[in-house]
């Protein structure tokens, strides 16, 4: 059994040289930590990843570090006791990176791996989706694709072929790029996906010659706006029937097998019109869902989605997270784990996808921060084989 003596937490910086969190838990083992990482475009239903800021979070965890003591941790639902103690006193980044470490811990008192503490009894490996093209909120140039992920997403017989594959197929875009798009500045963004001017209509083009599965984060949240999706260019802007139209058209001429966020946060019956229409592509949902189950039975009930999106840090307890996996499962939603745009060097994820049995997970294809989650998977893997 794991004792915690202690909680430390300060700040770091994060891929996007934004402050984010990383606790210490000090125990009877030892020391360690867990870092959370941060996002961009981010559901107005998450929740706040600090209570009022990450400096005052930081003084709530050294002022409640003694409350912790003492508590002994067996199991992963041992971490209800954690939140009973800091439950509305500090935000999910904080929370997330908290329960993190001390997961850490006892996996390492009893000799386990992360994974196996979870305990749901799944022994797949989640398919990794890649963001290979970037615009939205990611890209920081002028103009930009308005949706903010083109994904690859490879069904490979190992994590690792997939990976390799993804790699190589993210370097002949660039070339790609390089001969069609004018503008190009050999640039990548937040996520290390390549930056371009181009549209969707003519990413799709290119990315349609790789013969691979492909997917779309349209995150459109960010830009729907009184009523409509403001695209880039100024002539569109599109009603939601406008974009069930639209996104229809995509749909069908590029085979598109994922469709993340095709509608605004608060489009329950969109997204169900879209399911209707495309039962055997995924539906996914991100802001719309949260993970949370709260938002995640109201999708079901609607038969909004038949994929969700999983970010530990967006509820920050994993214990919630647990509730909404279990919930995915038994009504057949595809579990989809996912990284932040703005991401640290942990990669507790791959071991949180694994245990929780994900389907997919999403975590780029390159840069160290991404890699690193990618590298813990074929780990797994090939431990297993
Ligand atoms: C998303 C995520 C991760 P962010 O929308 O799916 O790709 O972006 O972390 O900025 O919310
Ligand atoms: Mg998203």
């Amino acid at each position: 059994m794991v004792v915690i003596k202690g909680v430390a937490a300060k700040s770091i910086l994060d891929s996007r040289k934004d402050k984010t969190i990383l606790i210490t838990v000090k125990t009877s083992i030892g020391n360690f930590s867990a870092s959370s990482p941060n996002g961009k475009s981010t559901g107005k239903h998450a929740v706040k990843i600090y209570k009022k800021n990450l400096e005052e979070d930081i003084k709530t965890i050294k002022k409640f570090s003694d409350y912790f003591s003492k508590e002994i941790i067996d199991e992963f639902d041992d971490l209800r006791r954690i939140e009973d103690i800091v439950d509305g006193h500090v935000g999910a980044n904080t929370l997330f990176a908290l329960e993190s470490a001390i997961l850490k811990a006892t996996a390492k008192e009893q000799k386990k791996q992360i994974w196996e503490l979870i305990n749901l009894k799944s022994r797949k490996t989640p398919r990794l989706v890649g963001n290979c093209i970037g615009g939205g909120k990611h890209s920081n140039s002028r103009k930009k694709p308005d949706f903010q992920e083109f994904l690859i997403i490879p069904n490979l017989k190992s994590t690792k072929e997939s990976f390799e594959k993804s790699k190589e197929v993210k370097k002949d875009i660039k070339e790609i790029l390089k001969r069609v798009d004018k503008n190009f500045e050999n640039k990548k963004n937040d996520e290390d996906a390549w930056m371009t001017l181009l549209n969707e209509k003519e990413i799709l083009d290119i990315l349609k010659k790789i013969k691979l599965p492909l997917g779309v984060d349209i995150a459109s949240s960010s830009f729907y706006k009184r009523n409509k999706y403001n695209y880039e260019n100024p002539l569109l802007k599109r009603d939601s029937k406008e974009q069930l139209g639209y996104l229809s058209n995509l749909i069908n001429n590029y085979n598109l097998f994922y469709i993340e966020d095709p509608f605004n946060e608060e489009d329950f019956e969109s997204f169900s019109k879209l399911l209707k229409k495309f039962p055997n592509k995924l539906i996914v949902g991100d802001d719309l869902t949260v993970t949370n189950t709260k938002r995640l039975e109201k999708a079901i009930k609607m038969k909004s989605i038949n994929a969700i999106i999983v970010k530990p840090n967006q509820v920050g307890s994993l214990i919630e997270m647990k509730r909404v996996c279990e919930l995915a499962k038994k009504n057949n939603i595809k579990i989809v784990f996912s990284h932040r745009s703005g991401e640290t060097e942990e990669n507790i994820l791959a071991d949180l996808a694994f245990g929780f049995g994900a389907d997919f997970i999403k975590c780029g294809i390159t840069s160290k921060v991404r890699e690193i989650k990618i590298r813990r998977l074929i780990e797994i893997e090939e431990s297993l084989t």
